[in-house]
């Protein structure tokens, strides 16, 4: 049934359903939304949690009285409602002060500040349970290439994250943190644009095992990147830590649709990875199933707990579409005729060497690479049908 429960692990950041439709050509469409109207009203919905920046809960610049009394109002209400909070993250992109960056500004002392500000983040998300903390640096790069050192920028950003874990390590914290990749926007270049980017800088961490990825379907699609791959990839590393789910249609500024308005083939290859893609099958990732979309600015208030329910109702359906695909004999007879299974036999032998290759004449010399398919073909094409038919509901 396409009906949401916690049991699905839905998260909404605050900024999603609280976005007031202010855009860089337009003012708010929308009023304000209370952090306590926004969890009554997903927990209604049958979410299981919310996330949010630390500015999203208390403005910047609160006094700590300001601040503790909207952190108590938080808790009062995830208190009456159940809902949690697994995921908190800190702004360093919307002040003036970081206009060139938080971790990599050129400006010392706003690394500096930086630095106290995603510390006390941290301490604000042990003390609510959450386990992940998502770093996403939109204003982490560049317009210009003699205004930014990459090397000296990605030195800093090293030294940020290896002092953070070192905190975390040292208070004790359940906490793990997990990168963001995106192209560009707001910067012209942001670092670590892509999944793969960010998978090669997290190897150069003092503490890698603590650093994973936050990957945002929109986010990849912006470079024209295949999102179901670099997931399957971040998995295949162990550095599926989080899920920022939503919808883009191709190369173009972020649109942050709804999960599966976007490109709903990749949509579908995802949740049918998530979902079945365990080595044997079953879920590949436990992790929550987080919507980082923005109702669009056209939408009332009305529209904004609509497009709420949407994201969580097309992840369900397409849930459904893939387990029916899982299941069709002739998917899987497809499947098995598209050697899909061979892949995950090893290419050598048990114990057998590149001597032994060498030696073996059916490899090579006898091997008839000219002829070895004659006219036959791979039918990932028929397998490509049967999944749009089941995408389709004509299955
Ligand atoms: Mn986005």
């Amino acid at each position: 049934m396409a009906t949401p429960t916690p049991a699905d692990k839905f998260t909404f950041g605050l900024w999603t359903i609280g976005y007031n439709g202010n855009d860089p050509f337009g003012g708010p469409t929308r009023p304000h939304l209370d952090v306590v109207e926004a969890v009554d009203h997903l927990a209604e919905l049958g979410a299981w949690g919310l996330t949010f920046h630390d500015d999203d809960l208390f403005a910047f610049g609160s006094t700590d009285a300001e601040r503790q009394a909207q952190i108590d109002r938080l808790k009062q209400a995830l208190a009456d409602t159940g809902l949690t909070v697994p995921m908190i993250t800190t702004n360093l992109f919307s002040q003036p002060v970081f206009k060139d960056g938080g971790f990599t500004s050129n400006d010392r002392s706003v690394r500096r500040f930086a630095l106290r500000k995603v510390l006390r983040n941290l301490d604000l998300a042990a003390e609510l349970g959450a386990t992940t903390f998502v770093m996403w640096g939109g204003r982490e790069g560049a317009e210009y290439d003699a205004a930014k050192d990459i090397r000296a920028a990605l030195e800093r950003y090293r030294e940020a994250v290896n002092l953070l874990g070192d905190y975390v390590t040292d208070k004790g914290y359940d906490i793990r943190f997990a990168i963001e990749p995106k192209p560009n926007e707001p910067r012209g270049d942001i670092l670590l644009p892509t999944v793969g980017h960010a998978l090669a800088f997290i190897q150069s961490l003092e503490r890698p095992e603590l650093v994973g990825l936050n990957p945002e379907v929109g986010h990849e699609q912006m470079a024209g990147l295949n999102f179901a791959a670099g997931i399957a990839q971040a998995l295949y590393h162990g550095k599926l830590f989080h899920i920022d789910l939503n919808g883009q249609r191709g190369i173009k500024y972020d649109q942050d649709l709804v999960f599966a308005h976007g490109d709903l083939y990749n949509a579908f290859a995802l949740v049918d990875l998530l979902e079945n893609g365990a080595p044997g099958g079953g879920r590949a990732y436990d992790g929550p199933r987080h919507f980082d979309y923005k109702p669009s600015r056209t939408e009332d208030m009305t529209g904004v707990w609509d497009s709420a329910a949407a994201n969580m109702r097309n992840y369900l359906l397409l849930k459904e579409r893939a387990a029916a695909f899982r299941a069709d004999p002739e998917v899987q007879a497809a499947l098995a005729a598209a050697k899909v299974p061979e892949l995950s036999v090893p290419t050598l032998a048990e114990g057998e060497t590149y001597t032994d290759l060498l030696a073996d004449r059916a490899a090579f010399e006898d091997f008839d690479a000219g002829s070895y398919f004659g006219a036959k073909g791979f039918g990932f094409v028929r397998l490509q049908q049967l999944a749009t038919e089941h995408l389709l509901g004509a299955r």
